[in-house]
């Protein structure tokens, strides 16, 4: 790694998960220098990326700070807790006990029971081996986005602790986990109707430059940076 930058974040421009981390490290004002992972060309499946990490995905986070482990860090949630560890301003979690699981169960919503099921690894399986066509695709990415924001809107239009944000007023990784899905989506060009609480949420964050800078559109390679 050329960069002065103490972190090495492996990366895509148009990741879900990757884009998780970004925000976290922009909201934290850490600076990162990021290696491509061409997941269009499968360079996750190849046996470089797969000695970083052997399920294939990103994001992976390597600490080159002095007296830091080498080993590479992986899946995003861990990696935000890791982040918030070290640089605890501003906290991604909020304070108590119940609170806390509260923001760690809502994320997992999108991060662990939503995201995975439309990644590259499961596109690849559908259309080979399990037969589905483009619409087929498509479709099962529709299912899956509406299955995993709808249970979010119910829970969020509902529960009193919802505030500007999915907890409060305050950014916590629950709301970098409900933009990771609509950034995401946006690039498939999918829609999902009837999720106005989520919807206010992700305009809430956009207004920061934490979310902003890292959308998509901006990242390196994206077709029109
Ligand atoms: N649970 C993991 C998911 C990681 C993941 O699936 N990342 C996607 C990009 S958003 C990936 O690298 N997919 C490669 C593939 O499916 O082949 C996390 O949150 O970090």
């Amino acid at each position: 790694m050329s960069s002065s930058a103490r972190f090495e974040l492996f990366s895509y421009w148009r990741t879900s998960a990757t884009y998780r981390v970004r925000v976290a490290l922009n909201l934290k004002g850490i600076a990162v220098q990021e290696t491509n992972v061409d997941l269009d060309a499968g360079e996750q499946r190849g046996e470089a990326f797969l000695k970083i990490n052997p399920m294939g995905a990103i994001p992976a986070l390597i600490d080159h700070g002095p007296g830091a482990s080498p080993l590479p860090l992986t899946q995003s949630l861990p990696i935000l807790e890791f982040l918030d560890e070290l640089y605890p301003t501003p906290a991604l979690l909020p304070q108590g006990a119940h609170a806390r699981a509260r923001v760690r169960s809502l994320a997992a919503m999108l991060a662990g029971d939503t995201h995975p099921l439309i990644t590259p690894r499961v596109r690849k399986y559908l259309t080979g081996t399990g037969g589905f066509d483009d619409a087929a695709w498509r479709a099962w990415q529709i299912q899956w986005f509406s299955t995993g924001l709808r249970a979010l809107e119910q829970r969020l239009a509902q529960e009193p602790e919802t505030g500007d944000f999915c907890h409060g007023d305050s950014v916590t990784m629950a709301d970098i986990c409900l933009a990771s899905i609509i950034v995401v989506m946006r690039v498939f060009r999918i829609e999902v109707e009837g999720i106005p609480t989520v919807m206010r949420i992700m305009a809430r964050c956009e207004q920061m430059e934490a979310f902003a800078k890292a959308d998509p559109r901006w990242q390196a390679g994206a077709p029109s940076a």
